[in-house]
């Protein structure tokens, strides 16, 4: 039977984003486990994170164990890097059961689509969100910036649940929203991102540079423009007014921000570049369109980090 108010969750994935939100339903009076990658960070995990910023100061503690572990999961954030998303959820599959509820909280697109796929029968939601968070090692969390983010069902067990089910994130000192056309707002967050990560990431600055600099602008034209052609074709309407001006107003009001994917290239990480142009790229070639500047940036990209690439 699916228990609407279930207030245990489990975190996949305990970066920024999936520890600012482990704190908060910590703090709301929910149960929470995070789930570790391996053995190495359970016994690295101090028991607790150290919340500052936008968010109320304070240790907040927290338990952590391994995917292999057998206790049934009820609810499940997976806040992992999208290119990490599948293998997250296969690693956690034997603990789910037809009353799980699944959301995924990430940037980039595809992998939404590869996670109903694979959990037809199992509720799945996805979120966008613009909390600005960053991790300080070992244990240090800054909620840098407010922002708001939005829920969504990705699949008919999930949209036949409803809002309710989510009922505790939408309770938190954090600004979310219900929309049952979440797939649009991931395009938006998708058309941004489209036009500020992989460029800043390729030039190694600032999100704010892109505005200040004509031939980088000129850049973000161009993947606006086919960014575009594409929404338009699969008729996922973008903004009220050009993409390049909503684009270049996010990376002057984040300006001093290095982007997640510049943050992603400088640890020699891999980045989400299959998951954000790459994913506008899959979506031309159904459609029989061209994509030459987003092909162009995840190539260029990607020979970042040749070993991890799919192209
Ligand atoms: O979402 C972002 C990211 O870095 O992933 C932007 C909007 C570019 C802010 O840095």
């Amino acid at each position: 039977m699916i228990t609407n108010q279930s207030n245990s969750w489990h975190i996949l994935g305990a970066g920024a984003i999936g520890s600012l939100w482990a704190c908060q339903l910590s703090l709301a009076g929910n149960e929470i486990r995070l789930i570790l990658r391996n053995s190495a960070a359970l016994k690295g995990f101090t028991g607790q994170i150290q919340l500052s910023g936008q968010s109320v100061e304070g240790a907040v503690p927290l338990q952590a164990e391994l995917a292999e572990n057998h206790q049934p999961i009820q609810r499940l954030l997976v806040a992992t890097k999208s290119y990490d998303c599948l293998a997250a959820i296969d690693s956690i599959r034997h603990r789910l059961s037809p009353s799980s509820v699944i959301v995924l909280l990430q940037n980039g697109m595809g992998q939404q689509q590869q996670a109903a796929e694979l959990l037809p029968d199992i509720a799945l939601f996805a979120g966008t969100t613009t909390e600005g968070a960053y991790r300080l090692p070992p244990n240090k969390l800054i909620h840098a910036g407010r922002g708001e983010s939005w829920i969504g069902p990705i699949n008919e067990t999930a949209r036949n649940l409803g809002a309710t089910a989510l009922d505790r994130l939408q309770q938190l000192p954090l600004k979310t929203g219900y929309d049952e056309a979440i797939i649009n707002r991931l395009w938006q967050k998708l058309a941004i991102n489209a036009a500020i990560n992989g460029l800043t990431a390729k030039y190694d600055c600032q999100n704010g540079r892109l505005a200040d600099h004509p031939d980088y602008c000129e850049q973000m034209q161009q993947l606006c423009n086919e960014t575009e052609a594409i929404a338009k074709a699969l008729e996922q309407p973008l903004f009220d007014r050009p993409l390049l001006e909503v684009a270049l107003q996010i990376a002057r009001a984040t300006g001093s921000n290095y982007s997640s994917m510049l943050q992603d290239v400088r640890n020699g990480g891999q980045t989400e570049i299959d998951y954000i142009n790459g994913f506008i790229c899959r979506q031309a070639n159904q459609l029989g369109l061209d994509t030459p500047h987003h092909q162009a940036l995840v190539a260029s990209i990607s020979r970042l980090h040749p070993q991890f690439s799919e192209h």
